[in-house]
């Protein structure tokens, strides 16, 4: 699961990328090789359960983030995307997409003004632009294919007709892909073509220490256009979020209180990213190990086990499970045995966020 950072040149995503994988890649500095890196998602349940097994090591679930480039006079400027830029948009399972509100006169702004939710509006644009001009294009293959097609092959290409000619009038009237409530089927059929604005995404408004008074009013003003079930927004300052993740842990902490900076605008945004793709976190519990791993939100049993190991998967018996609540209230796997909360559940049991589980196997 990758998400990709997008936006204007100079916006910040570095900045930002940096902030989230705790990284120092080089900032303002345009290069045109991507960065990847992983943010760890912040999960306070491992905190609290470490006080419980003092593990030899806690491990958090990840997020990878890739951190691309944008052509210098490419994105947002309604001059369509293209080629390789196309190609790693299309490559990431979502997209960070960074506006810039932040004013800084030794930095210049492509559009020579500063207005972070004009900005947000023409990147959303720009990526249906993007479909509009996929669609097309492949419209205008399978009118050609019609003509020579046999008469058994014309059905289906009379179905996909439809299907793409339906998914543009919703497009041109406003509505992205991902909020189109297409059934599974046609979904499906459209999943080879990668379209933009298919994929979940968080619009995320980059803002300058001084301005943090004003996060909320731009935290309202994107409620309005980030609407939809797959699409989050978020504010965040930047430059400020990285100086702290660069700091050590006890500095940055003490460092975040003195400048009042709240709870990590950072975490928020890697809860967001997390949700926004619709994962979900079971953890095992030990002295050896506290550890969150991610699956997708319905993932059952059996599969959530190969995420632990493959010898798991395959020699799977059932697993233990019981809710973090639970556990927290009965301070350990023993009791909430002896309590009857630690449930047994087989190989198709849907595991849940929060789920604490023990496999038992056999190979
Ligand atoms: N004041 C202020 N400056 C920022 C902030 N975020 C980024 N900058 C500055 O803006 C410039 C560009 O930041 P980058 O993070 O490199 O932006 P980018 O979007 O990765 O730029 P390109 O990769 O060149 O397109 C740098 O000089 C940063 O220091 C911010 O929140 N506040
Ligand atoms: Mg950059």
């Amino acid at each position: 699961m990758q998400i990709g950072i997008v936006g204007l040149p100079l916006s910040g995503k570095t900045t930002i990328f940096n902030a989230l994988t705790r990284g120092h890649a080089i900032v303002a500095g345009y290069s045109d090789k991507p960065n990847i890196g992983v943010a760890k998602v912040p999960d306070n349940r491992l905190h609290e359960l470490s006080k419980i097994y003092s593990p030899e090591r806690v491990v958090p679930a990840e997020v990878s983030y890739v951190d691309i480039p944008s052509p210098q006079d490419g994105f947002g400027q309604t001059r369509g995307i293209s080629g390789d830029y196309l190609n790693a948009l299309q490559s990431t399972d979502a997209l960070l997409v960074i506006t810039r509100a932040f004013d800084n006169p030794s930095v210049t702004h492509v559009d020579e003004s500063v207005d972070a939710i004009r900005d947000v509006e023409n990147m959303l644009l720009e990526l249906s632009f993007s479909d509009l001009s996929l669609l097309e294009r492949r419209l205008d293959r399978v009118v050609e294919a019609f003509k020579s097609a046999k008469a058994a092959e014309r059905s289906e290409l009379t179905k996909e007709q439809a299907l793409l000619e339906h998914v543009k009038g919703n497009l041109e009237a406003g509505v992205a892909l991902r909020d189109q409530n297409l059934p599974p089927e046609a979904s499906h059929r459209l999943s080879g073509f990668q379209f933009l604005t298919a994929k979940p995404t968080i619009v995320v408004v980059n803002i300058s220490e001084d301005q943090l008074p004003e996060a909320e009013s731009f935290q309202n003003q994107l409620a309005e256009i980030a609407t939809g079930p797959q699409m989050r927004a978020t504010v965040i300052a930047g430059k400020l979020e990285m100086d702290l993740a660069q700091m050590e842990e006890g500095d940055e902490k003490e460092f975040r209180h003195s400048l009042n900076a709240g709870e990590s605008g950072l975490n928020r945004m890697i809860a967001l990213s997390y949700d926004v793709v619709g994962l979900i976190s079971f953890l095992t519990v030990g002295e050896d190990e506290v550890r969150a791993w991610q699956i997708v939100d319905g993932t059952i049993a059996h599969k959530a086990a190969g995420k632990i190991h493959t010898d798991l998967e395959r020699g799977f018996i059932r697993a233990e499970v019981v809710t973090y609540e639970n556990l927290m209230d009965c301070g350990s796997l023993a009791e909430a045995r002896r309590r009857g909360v630690l449930q047994q559940e087989g190989k198709e049991y849907i595991v849940n966020d929060g789920d604490i589980m023990h496999v038992l196997f056999n190979v």
